[in-house]
């Protein structure tokens, strides 16, 4: 709109051309009808460098994935256009019988998704992303300043969760509801029940959050259901990041425990970026039919990012990497760099600069979010890839080699800073080498793996 009023505006400055308001109509149709190369040259070429960013990469954040062709579609339409406050069948506005009619599609899809019968759950598929969906569920079932349990950030929960340290609120979850962590135990790196259990009978909570977002291991939500009905609590299970191995029935389901269940879409479900909210109503039979999530390609799948990631796991160890649980039950692992004598956030500036990327992840005991002991990976997007266990081998290899090098530029920077290290990255001429051979690795191994949505062929950037 805003580059039609600018042509609009500047052919209105340019007499004695004056157009008629005809022609200058049919120009504004033409111009609001024109691709997106056509209006806007450099939001396309930012498209595509992303397009060869995604192709030529390796993407390992445990909570992307690429969605498919189709999805893009059906998000990028002329379903943009309309208000809809409301649910379907009861709007502010008018003119919503076709939203009416997708929503509650999408409704009865993501039912049929987890195998939930309509009669006993319900879901609201309007969330924008995971920590709004979360936030919406505290207000919706508390009163402010009720309290809230929930695994503690640095010991893998989320922000959205509602994270404070000793001296400050962080999440705005802890600023309008009180709350309380649970850990993990640290000798062993599973959650610690025994002392959950203890906190909630001396804080009482009302609502106890089952879910995380740097947790390799599976949640025992019967063992929370238990405290939560000694609590008289609402179990939330967040399962943001294992929608998907739920969907797929690869991983145990909360939804026989929990009262609410959130998650996105967009992580290991592989569907479009937003978030839904199921909600529990009465007791009644399970409905067994299912949509895309339910397929066999879908569930294999699943299973294939279950077992990339324990071969990863396993890779990792093998080359003396120190594992937060010692494992992987799921979709990611989380590797505690201490014993490497090297941070998360250093090795996660090499990672990028070889063109993997991977985020750097508080593990028990850090005392700094900014420069964590651990590095998060996971499984699910260069599974859709094409990815299988003796890749994530491989994957393995070029994560220790990018280890490596960090090791070597933490052993020549000026000083201790972070910035001293990315310094260090950025003008050593040897390091700058090895940097460009093991990108230029990484990136001929990715390319061999198609892409997803679009072809190579097509792409600005594909050389
Ligand atoms: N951003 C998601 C994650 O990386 O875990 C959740 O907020």
């Amino acid at each position: 709109m805003a580059v039609a009023l600018r042509r609009l505006s500047s052919s209105i400055h340019k007499p004695p051309h004056f157009p008629s308001a005809a022609s200058l109509y049919s120009t504004w149709i033409k111009q609001l009808n024109e691709p997106l190369e056509v209006i806007d040259p450099e939001i396309t070429d930012i498209i595509e460098l992303e397009k060869a960013r995604q192709w030529k990469g390796l993407e390992l954040i445990p909570s992307e994935n690429f969605t498919s062709l189709s999805v893009m579609q059906a998000v990028g339409s002329v379903m943009t256009n309309k208000y809809s406050e409301g649910y379907p069948g009861a709007r502010y506005y008018g003119g919503n019988e076709y939203i009416d009619m997708a929503e509650t599609l999408c409704q009865k899809r993501a039912l049929e998704a987890f195998g939930l019968d309509p009669a006993k759950w319900g879901v609201n598929v309007q969330s924008l992303s995971g920590s709004p969906s979360n936030f919406q569920v505290y207000t919706a079932l508390l009163k402010p300043h009720e309290r809230i349990m929930a695994l503690d950030l640095p010991h893998g929960g989320h922000l959205s969760h509602g994270y404070q340290t000793d001296t400050k609120k962080i999440s705005a979850v802890s600023i309008f509801f009180e709350t309380m962590p649970y850990r993990l135990n640290e000798s062993t790196g599973y959650i610690d029940y025994d002392q959950l259990e203890k906190s909630a009978a001396l804080f009482r909570p009302k609502l106890i959050v089952a879910g995380a977002s740097a947790y390799a291991r599976l949640y025992d939500y019967a063992r929370i259901r238990k405290v939560c009905d000694k609590q008289k609590a609402v179990l939330l299970a967040d399962i943001a990041h294992i929608s998907g191995l739920v969907a797929a029935g690869v991983i145990p389901s909360p939804f026989d425990y929990a009262d609410v269940v959130t998650t996105t879409t967009h992580k290991s479900l592989r569907g479009p970026r937003g978030a839904m909210i199921f909600f529990r109503k009465g007791v009644k039979e399970i409905n067994k039919q299912g949509q895309e999530a339910m397929t066999p390609e879908f569930k294999h799948y699943q299973q294939q990012v279950l077992s990339n990631s324990s071969t990863f796991a396993q890779s990792l160890l093998e080359k003396g990497y120190e594992l937060v649980s010692g494992g992987t039950d799921n979709h990611l692992v989380l590797v505690n760099l201490r014993n490497k004598g090297i941070d998360g956030s250093r090795v996660e500036k090499v990672l990028e600069s070889v063109h993997i990327a991977a985020n750097k992840n508080t593990v028990p005991g850090d005392v700094s979010a900014m420069v964590p002991g651990g590095i998060r990976m996971g499984t699910p997007a260069l599974t859709s890839r094409g990815f299988a266990e003796e890749d994530f081998k491989k994957v393995a290899e070029f994560f220790d080699e990018a280890v490596k090098l960090a090791l070597q530029i933490k052993a020549n920077a000026q000083g201790t800073k972070l910035k001293d290290f990315v310094a260090a990255l950025q003008s050593d001429a040897h390091i700058q080498s090895e940097i460009a051979k093991l990108r230029h690795e990484v990136e001929e191994y990715a390319k061999q793996f198609p892409t997803i949505g679009f072809e190579v062929e097509t792409m600005k950037y594909s050389k």
